[in-house]
């Protein structure tokens, strides 16, 4: 049996990637949706008390940059044997933020540098395509919700912007033509919703040609 597609869904925080997850794993067959951080586990417990919690005091941070970052790895990696037991059984895995937002969000403290924050995550699943929803923060800053979470803020929010950008040359670099490509997420839903499916479709025409590889 071929394996199956690793797709990641990335993006600012509201840019519509729960939205745009949920409606292309109702239109894909064999498909299953993870979401980073998973929430539900005891690191992803502690990785939400870090993000509903405003901020932090400089003497007595909830959690050291460094220390926060690792765990954001650690709870990817704890989801590794179920992300492998489902491409192997030929499952279409859409993940919903993954190793990149971890890159982002982390280089934009400026206390991490990008060789550091990347390197916990090298071993884990390559996808087979990443798909950046794009959005202004000023689009994003008007969507229901914003603001609730710690890193909800115009000035946070478009730091990881930037190094989101710095993301994508550096990983796309040398992979194959639309490995990582950006959707404008300021689109109608159903709009964006196309042509996320459009790119899902190539990714797993791709996954049934070609091993599955791991970040390097
Ligand atoms: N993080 C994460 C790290 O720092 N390191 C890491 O390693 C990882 C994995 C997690 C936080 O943790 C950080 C990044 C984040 O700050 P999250 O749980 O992913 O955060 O939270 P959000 O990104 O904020 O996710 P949300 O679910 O809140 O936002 P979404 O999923 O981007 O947006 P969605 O789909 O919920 O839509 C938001 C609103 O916009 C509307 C929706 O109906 C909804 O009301 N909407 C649209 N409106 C108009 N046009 C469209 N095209 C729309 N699409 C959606």
């Amino acid at each position: 049996m071929p394996r199956g597609a690793l797709i990641v869904i990335e993006g600012l925080d509201r840019a519509g990637k729960t939205t745009q997850c949920a409606l292309l794993e109702s239109r894909l067959y064999n498909s299953r949706l993870i979401k980073f951080p998973d929430r539900t586990t005891p690191i992803g417990q502690v990785i939400n008390t870090y993000l509903t919690t405003d901020s932090d005091s400089d003497s007595s941070p909830l959690l050291e940059d460094h220390a926060i970052h690792l765990l954001f790895s650690a709870n990817r990696w704890e989801a590794l044997p179920s992300l492998l037991a489902s491409l192997e059984a030929g499952e279409t895995l859409i993940l919903d933020r993954y190793i990149y937002s971890g890159i982002a969000f982390s280089i934009a403290k400026g206390t991490l540098g990008y060789e550091y924050a990347r390197a916990p995550d090298v071993g884990l699943p390559s996808p087979d395509a990443v798909v950046f929803l794009d959005l202004p923060v000023d689009v994003a800053k008007g969507r229901a919700g914003f603001g609730g979470e710690r890193y909800e803020r115009s000035d946070v929010q478009e730091r990881v912007r930037g190094c989101f950008d710095e993301v994508r040359r550096r990983e796309g670099a040398g992979e194959r033509h639309g490995w990582w490509t950006v959707v404008d997420a300021g689109q109608g839903i159903e709009k964006v919703a196309e042509m996320v499916e459009d790119l899902a479709v190539r990714a797993m025409i791709w996954a049934k040609k070609n091993e599955l590889r791991r970040i390097e």
